[in-house]
């Protein structure tokens, strides 16, 4: 009898287990680390095009959460540290990295770099280097939803800076008033640069300001990947209804703003204790307790994913760069008169 009840028992974990997405949001979490950990090697080998790279390491859970809850004709903006978010809506890892490395095989022909990747097949509207210019844009995508009668979503993804921008605020009253299917989504990494949140604003909890517009509001301050996908899908299939709503995840960045700054702002036990609070290595914990996957099976995905990265980093250091001739095209529009060639201006400084 002991034993039925133990199979029983057992049985009933396991479906509950097969249910789980954990796996797959974790290798989703863990794609994005990968990528950027490669990304970084990049940059180290002088391989990446400009000297500015910012990335999210730590931050992985807000992009795979929302990333993940979106549709494939949704649309989205990103800030200047959107890596993530474009990997969990699907973005080819080689032609992420040959776009950081300023390759023609890159997703705009190596002519975005990491801050300006846009891919409109994707629904990438644009990654922008402004803080709080990707915000309007998404206005203007869900107008033209909304018009169209197409049941897509645009989602904005912005940094705890641009809370301070008043361009969120003029979006968020226009997202309610014209109710527009539109999700405002602050990845809240504590910093601004070199400027913790506590030195920027009184009250720390952004959703309560979203709250004021009549947006539907989620804040997400723990590391369940799992909950926090179903609860953004939530909002996410209410802005879809015509009902805006505000998803704030507070998170931790792990390294520098970007790739050159070494954080002097901030002492080593603040980052020590606070990169405890890693969502990537909390999920595994959480798989191998729950038996949803063991160690070894963790190991192959890991393994799988860092093959996957190392091709990427490859496929970027062995694509092409564009010929001279190139570089205006698709930069300007074909009714623009076409600027002058490169070899021209060089020409015309040199004989000043
Ligand atoms: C309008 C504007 N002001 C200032 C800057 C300079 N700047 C670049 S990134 C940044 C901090 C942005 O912080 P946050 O929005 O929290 O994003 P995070 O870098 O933390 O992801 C600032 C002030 C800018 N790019 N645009």
């Amino acid at each position: 009898m002991f034993l039925i009840y133990f199979l029983l028992y057992k049985n009933i974990i396991l479906m509950s287990n097969s249910n789980t997405l954990l796996p797959e949001l974790y290798s989703t979490m863990k794609r994005i680390r990968t990528f950027e950990e490669r990304v970084s090697e990049l940059f180290i080998k002088g391989e990446t095009a400009g000297s500015m790279l910012h990335l999210s390491i730590g931050e992985e859970l807000g992009a795979t959460c929302v990333g993940r809850a979106m549709q494939e004709k949704d649309t989205f903006t990103t800030n200047h540290r959107g890596h993530g978010i474009f990997i969990s809506k699907g973005g080819d890892p080689n032609r992420m990295m040959a776009e950081i490395a300023g390759k023609k095989d890159g997703y705009c022909k190596g002519k975005g770099g990491s801050m300006h990747i846009a891919d409109m097949k994707l629904g990438h509207l644009g990654a922008n280097a402004i803080v709080g210019g990707g915000i309007p844009i998404v206005i203007g995508a869900a107008m033209s939803y909304k018009y169209l009668k197409e049941e897509r979503v645009s989602v904005a993804f912005f940094g705890d800076g641009a809370m301070q921008q008043g361009i969120l605020y003029e979006s968020m009253n226009m997202a309610s008033l014209w109710k527009l299917p539109v999700v405002f989504c602050c990845i809240n990494n504590q910093y601004g640069m070199g400027t913790k949140i506590d030195d920027a604003v009184g009250v720390k909890q952004f959703s309560k300001r979203a709250e004021s517009f009549g947006l539907n509001t989620l804040h997400i301050n723990d590391l369940d990947v799992e909950n926090a996908y179903y609860k953004s899908k939530e909002i996410i299939d209410l802005a879809r209804k015509k009902q805006p709503g505000f998803i704030e995840i507070e998170c931790y960045r792990f390294f520098g703003h970007a790739r050159m700054d070494k954080s002097p702002y901030r002492d080593d036990e603040e980052e020590l204790e606070m990169r405890k609070k890693d969502p990537i290595l909390y999920a595994s914990s959480l798989m191998e307790k729950n038996n949803i996957l063991d160690k070894s099976e963790i190991e192959s995905i890991d393994r799988k994913i860092s093959d996957e990265m190392d091709k990427a980093m490859d496929f970027a250091i062995n694509s092409p760069i564009n010929d001279k001739s190139e570089i205006f095209k698709d930069v300007y529009s074909e009714e623009d008169p076409a600027p002058i060639s490169v070899d021209e201006r060089i020409n015309k400084i040199l004989s000043l």
